[in-house]
């Protein structure tokens, strides 16, 4: 790991699991209790907008009710002590990250806490409901929609995330299982272009095969263990 100086960090929503967020798979996964096609995709949100504000409405209020774990805290410090260039790539939704400390941190699939309204296109900082069809503070048009990436729409600032992916020494997932693209498919693009690729889950996951090492377990213990290899091995 010596020749190590720009890292990509790949989270999904494994890394919360601990933390008391329902991951999507699995027993009682979020999809157990929903069809995507009916809470996840532009078309339900035309087709049963209080439908789709229920269930983002339930979950921004449920993060806001828990705490970052060991491996958002882990992580956070990994950031604020790696001097080389991180960039911490998230799929999830919460700002777990951010509430253990860390900044240099990309939402791809966009925020909870922010409503982007349809009329004028800004975004607000939001923590309340979404169903009772609030104003806009900028243009007041009552048309916010939580600022999430929906299936089929175009991941946030997916520029940004292949650059950096085209700069990694070391690519490393944490906590997804590898089902969704083009999430899914930047540890190929990575290793494509000779980075270090390192799988950090419970189980292996999809793309298992695409990875140099694979360390399973709970990123509560995982991560603080590798996140300590890396600062000791750049000291
Ligand atoms: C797009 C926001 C066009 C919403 C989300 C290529 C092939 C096939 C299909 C496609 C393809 N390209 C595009 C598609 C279609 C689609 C897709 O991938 N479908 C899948 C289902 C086949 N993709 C899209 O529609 C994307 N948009 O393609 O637009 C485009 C493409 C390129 C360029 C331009 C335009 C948009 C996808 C984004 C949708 N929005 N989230 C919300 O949150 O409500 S996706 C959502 O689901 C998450 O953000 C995440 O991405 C995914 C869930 O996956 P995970 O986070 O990994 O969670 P999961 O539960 O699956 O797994 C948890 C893992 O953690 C498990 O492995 C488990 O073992 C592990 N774990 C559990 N506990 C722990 C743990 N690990 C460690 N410790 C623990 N304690």
């Amino acid at each position: 790991m010596s020749n190590i100086r720009n890292i990509v960090i790949l989270t999904g929503a494994g890394i919360s699991a601990e933390s008391g967020i329902d991951t999507f798979r699995g027993g009682g996964g979020l999809w157990e209790n929903h069809r995507v096609e009916d809470v996840a995709t532009p078309e339900a949100f035309a087709r049963d907008p209080d439908l789709v504000h229920r269930f983002y409405d339930a979950r921004r209020a449920a993060i806001q009710q828990v705490e970052p774990n060991a491996a958002h805290y882990a992580l956070a410090r990994l950031d604020a002590e790696w001097e080389g260039n991180l960039l911490i790539v998230t799929q999830n939704v919460d700002d777990l990250h951010e509430r253990a400390g860390a900044s240099r941190v990309l939402h791809m699939h966009g925020e909870h806490l922010s409503a982007w309204c349809q009329s004028c296109d800004a975004r607000h900082h939001w923590r309340g409901p979404l169903i009772d069809r609030p104003a806009c503070p900028e243009c007041s048009a009552e048309t916010l929609r939580p600022d999430i990436v929906w299936f089929g729409e175009m991941p946030y600032r997916m520029e940004e995330i292949y650059a950096a992916v085209s700069e990694a020494d070391l690519f490393v997932s944490i906590g997804t299982s590898g089902a969704v693209y083009p999430a899914a498919g930047l540890v190929q693009e990575a290793a494509a272009q000779g980075a270090q690729t390192v799988e950090l889950n419970l189980e292996r996951s999809q793309g298992s095969h695409f990875f140099d090492v694979t360390r399973l377990g709970p990123a509560g213990q995982l991560v603080p263990a590798w996140v300590e290899e890396m600062l000791a091995s750049a000291r």
